[in-house]
């Protein structure tokens, strides 16, 4: 099995983009280490590293990348698995007092 050690994904609860990121893990059986903005210094960390407390957002190797569809096609190239099609754009964004809205 190959081994993905040296991936970490920054995800957010009910986020609807790392929904469609984990349903892509879990199709090809990958598993890879999840941090959860919201729990302890996690968000801090994604803002320092990556420059923004986005997710989902998958380190390589320590190196930020963004977007779902960057992401999927991403892991798709890595264990030689066709990226579903998908469509690009989308956000979703925090709002005051805990919470996101999509658009
Ligand atoms: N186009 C992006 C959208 C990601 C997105 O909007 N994520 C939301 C959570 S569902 C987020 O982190 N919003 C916070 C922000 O943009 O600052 C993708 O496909 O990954």
């Amino acid at each position: 099995m190959a081994s993905f050690d040296d991936l970490k994904l920054y995800v957010l609860p009910g986020c609807p983009f790392c929904a469609k990121v984990d349903a892509f893990l879990d199709e090809h059986d990958i598993q890879i280490e999840h941090l959860d903005v919201t729990q302890g210094t996690n968000g801090d960390d994604l803002v320092r590293i990556g420059g923004k407390r986005q997710c989902p957002c998958l380190l390589i190797d320590g190196k930020p990348m963004y977007e779902s569809g960057d992401i999927i096609d991403y892991l798709a190239g890595r264990i030689g698995a066709d990226a579903p099609k998908h469509e690009g754009g989308g956000a979703c964004h925090f709002v005051p007092g805990g919470g996101h809205v999509c658009d």
